[in-house]
């Protein structure tokens, strides 16, 4: 259920990643707000679109990063990687303008970072919903010109972030319309592999949109040796229960680039259209 097919291209292009100096990028903000939900302050990268116009409305994706990642790993130093790829991917109007959020996912009050692959760890980045809902998307709106609804909000990960992202995109379907998950974690659903035995935030059953998103996307790469093939199980999922979705292999890629990269170049393309 699209609102328009998307072509997949499991390669990105390599002219997409180098910084032209005919080119605006968009500015990378570091900032910290106040969660109510932990009572602390937490780290956020705001990316504002090229020329950021407050007399405009722009749609927000939220991008998660992975287990003991921070909010730095998916924007990378700025210089290279999203921020670059995203600006030429605007500049030829392949992506819409944008603003993308990095937050820091470790969602707890007690705790600072992940102690490992285990129970606790696990509920801390089960429960960024919360901080999302109640602290996050509360303070992107009051700080930026952003446009609200489904149709204006995004939301995508890697890895521990995959997993949440289609956590996320489940739990909060009338407020989000486009879900992308790149290697994500298992855990969704009920699962056991080398790191943990997972009793699954929803049941297999569950995992079908009565609201369904405008796109929903999975990929992984095929040498993902720290994930497997738990997104491909979650493709199978998804299929069986007859929900539209997009799913794809990035050839040769571990746990990291060149997947990433081409999960976030393909969400970019697809979404806000
Ligand atoms: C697991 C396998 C992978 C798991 C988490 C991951 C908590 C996350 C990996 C990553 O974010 O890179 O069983 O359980």
């Amino acid at each position: 259920n699209t609102s328009s097919a998307v072509t997949i291209e499991t390669t990105t292009p390599s002219q997409i990643l180098s910084k032209n100096w005919n080119v605006q990028y968009g500015e990378l903000v570091k900032a910290r707000y106040w969660s109510n939900t932990w009572e602390k302050y937490r780290n956020v990268i705001v990316l504002l679109p090229p020329n950021y116009d407050s007399s405009k409305q722009y749609p927000v994706m939220y991008a998660l990063h992975g287990l003991n990642q921070d909010e730095t790993y998916l924007i990378g130093d700025g210089n290279s990687g999203f921020r670059i790829m995203l600006g030429n991917m605007i500049n030829q109007g392949l992506a819409k303008e944008m603003i993308v959020v990095f937050p820091y996912i470790f969602a707890s009050k007690t705790m600072d970072q992940a102690s490992g692959f285990d129970d606790i760890s696990s509920a801390a980045y089960d429960n960024f919903i919360n901080e999302l809902t109640n602290d996050l998307m509360p303070y992107i709106k009051k700080t930026y010109s952003v446009a609200e609804g489904r149709n204006n909000t995004a939301i995508t990960g890697f890895s521990m972030g995959g997993r949440e992202s289609l956590y996320i995109g489940y739990k909060l379907q009338n407020q989000i319309g486009y879900v992308g998950a790149i290697a994500p974690a298992p855990g969704l659903t009920p699962a056991n592999d080398w790191a943990s035995s997972h009793k699954g935030m929803i049941s297999e059953s569950e995992f079908k949109f009565a609201q369904d998103p405008n796109v929903l996307m999975i990929c992984c790469g095929t040498a993902d040796s720290v994930v497997g093939t738990f997104p491909k199980s979650y493709h199978d999922i998804l299929t069986r229960n007859g929900e539209s979705h997009y799913w794809w292999e990035i050839q040769g890629s571990d746990h990291g680039d060149p997947a990433v990269t081409n999960g976030l170049y393909n969400f970019c393309k697809a979404i806000f259209k």
